[in-house]
């Protein structure tokens, strides 16, 4: 019984794709054809097919390692006649390699500024390929090579590119429809010198697959980096570890929100995962209704269904009621959403509302921008307010602190989050240091700090490092609010439009600016005597800011 070694095949232009699934493991019994690991790029996943039968007798990959064409998948000891004895690589089922972007059939007009015909490039071997997921809409700015739709074979997923760039004027396709190479997919109006070049894009690979020795007739052609591979012979239709059956657009949605694919059911033609499925899995999840593996081993065992004890969210038809329009929400939105729900739920958080009496410290912001017009920085209330937390901060410690289990982690750095809106949704930046910082300088990082959150340019590094945030809805309006703590930091300080209030001296009421200060607290970690300590501390500093100096 020989030893043989299963090698990637010619899977097209692909480079360095990334092992995403093992479908067999040491011990099983293959056979011929039967699929071995799935592997992905950006837009393509495709399974990578034994080239022999037999034994696996070791695994020479594992999941996230990236392999090519030649890469040894697995040895197998050879069964019988079953075995395939034919050199590996020229053994191997080649994948038909697609070639979504490489010379469409139609050429589009370079430079174009009328209708362009986008149609199904060279996709290899496949015939009545299915429509699965349509990506754009009329209407839609199209990029050159941005994906129009998905279309599936029994064993790849891929995504057709659009070979211009322009304005979606008509779609073509629908979900369902079965297309082939030369099928009219949509039709642009092109905007000029956007259009792809007529000839074949840099990266078309024209070298063709070695023809497989056991395959049926596959005539594989080009491939791009967003080219998708089919295996050259499909023996089964489901592996015995299934994948779950997904596109690519969708597996790194699901990916994107950490949604497990395998225990989201797919409500697609043949069970296949749509978008819609793993979007209902994630809200399903943060209703409680539902509890994926993970959440399930961490739960104490007691209860069974939600741990909360929460009741399913409340399915209606909306349009029964009158006209409605469906919207998805932003990625900012959904991420921030789920930390909210987090924070809401496991904190046991109380809101102290109070008032700071900023009639000085006003009309000293208003004079100190007067004296430095012509710097362009802006002295912002929300500036002084960081500096005064910094200072409350230091004064009450475990304001500064987080909670790591039993622990409480002092920091002795003071990073401070400012909430800001965004088109996109509500971002945190961070003032790092705020306390080896002078107002001016806060003021001015702020005004860059918010800019890039509305240009959506934050980066990681921009968000992250926090001890403690504000949330400032005073250019806004209200009087309070109560603000969600970003966990793990313990508290959180809302800050709503001051406004001129009669105010008793002793004597008589004065009219004095009075802002409105609402500080969220983590009930674990703080008590109600020190938030109350904390808000009337803050409202000294605010009142006179010479204090910060003591
Ligand atoms: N009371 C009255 N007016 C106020 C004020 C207050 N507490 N704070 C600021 N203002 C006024 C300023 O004087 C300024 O007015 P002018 O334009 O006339 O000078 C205007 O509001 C804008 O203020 P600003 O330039 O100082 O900006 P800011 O520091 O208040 O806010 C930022 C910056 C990024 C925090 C803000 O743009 C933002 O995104 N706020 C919303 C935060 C949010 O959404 N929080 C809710 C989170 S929970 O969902």
């Amino acid at each position: 019984m020989a030893l043989v070694e299963v090698k990637v095949p010619d899977i097209g232009d692909f480079d360095e794709v990334a092992v995403i699934e093992l479908l067999v493991k040491v011990g099983d019994t293959v056979k011929a054809e039967q699929s071995l690991i799935t592997v992905e790029s950006d837009k393509a996943s495709m399974e990578i097919p034994s080239s022999t039968a037999g034994v696996v007798k070791e695994l020479k990959v594992a999941l996230g390692d990236k392999v090519k064409e030649g890469s040894v998948v697995l040895v197998v000891e050879a069964a019988g006649e079953a075995a395939a004895p034919a050199p590996a690589a020229a053994s191997a089922p080649a994948p038909a390699a697609a070639a979504p972007a490489a010379a469409p059939a139609t050429p589009a007009a370079p430079a174009a500024s009328g209708p362009v015909e986008v149609r199904v490039p060279d996709i290899g071997d496949f015939k009545d390929v299915a429509v699965i997921e349509v990506l754009v809409k009329p209407g839609d700015a199209v990029k050159v090579e941005q994906s129009l739709i998905t279309v599936e074979s029994d064993k790849a997923s891929m995504e057709i590119p659009s070979s211009a760039a322009g304005v979606l004027k008509e779609l073509k396709v629908k979900v369902g429809d079965k297309v082939n190479i030369g099928d009219l997919l949509a039709i642009l109006e092109g905007t000029a010198g956007a259009a792809a070049p007529a000839s074949a894009p840099a990266t078309a690979a024209p070298a063709p697959a070695a023809a497989p020795a056991t395959a049926a007739a596959v005539a594989p052609s080009t491939a791009t980096t967003s080219a998708a591979a089919a295996p050259a012979h499909n023996p089964t239709a489901t592996p015995a570890l299934g994948l779950p059956h997904a596109s690519p657009s969708v597996r790194k949605f699901a990916r994107e929100l950490g949604v497990p694919l395998e225990e989201v059911q797919g409500k697609g033609p043949k069970g296949r995962i749509t978008l819609d499925d793993v979007q209902g899995f994630t809200k399903s999840v943060m209703a409680g209704a539902v509890q994926t593996r993970a959440q399930a081993a961490k739960a104490p065992a007691a209860g069974g269904g939600s741990e909360l004890g929460l009741i399913p969210w409340p399915k209606v038809d909306f349009a029964k009621f009158g006209p409605i329009e469906r919207k998805e929400m932003g990625r900012i939105k959904k991420i921030s959403g789920a930390n909210l729900l987090r924070n809401a739920i496991m904190i046991p958080a109380v809101t102290n509302h109070d008032d700071a009496d900023i009639t000085d410290l006003e009309a000293f912001r208003v004079s100190t921008n007067k004296e430095n017009e012509k710097s362009g920085v802006k002295v912002t209330m929300l500036a002084f307010l960081i500096k005064a937390c910094v200072a409350a901060l230091k004064k009450f410690p475990e304001f500064n602190s987080s909670l790591d289990g039993d622990a409480l982690i002092y920091k002795q750095y003071y990073h401070i989050g400012f909430a800001a809106d965004t088109p996109n949704g509500l971002v945190v930046p961070v003032i790092k240091d705020a306390d080896k910082k002078g107002v001016l300088q806060i003021s001015q990082e702020m005004g860059e700090l918010a800019k890039k959150a509305r240009d959506g340019k934050l980066g990681p590094a921009d968000m992250s490092g926090a001890c403690f945030t504000i949330s400032s809805l005073g250019g806004i309006g209200g009087r309070y609010f109560t603000p969600i703590i970003n966990a793990p930091e313990v508290a959180i300080l809302g800050v709503c439009k001051n406004q001129m209030e009669p105010v008793w001296d002793g004597k008589a009421f004065q009219p004095r600016l009075m802002l409105p200060l609402s500080l969220t607290w983590d009930h674990r970690v703080i008590d109600g005597a020190a938030a109350a300590r904390f808000n009337a501390y803050l409202g000294q500093i605010l009142g006179d800011f010479r204090r910060v100096l003591l």
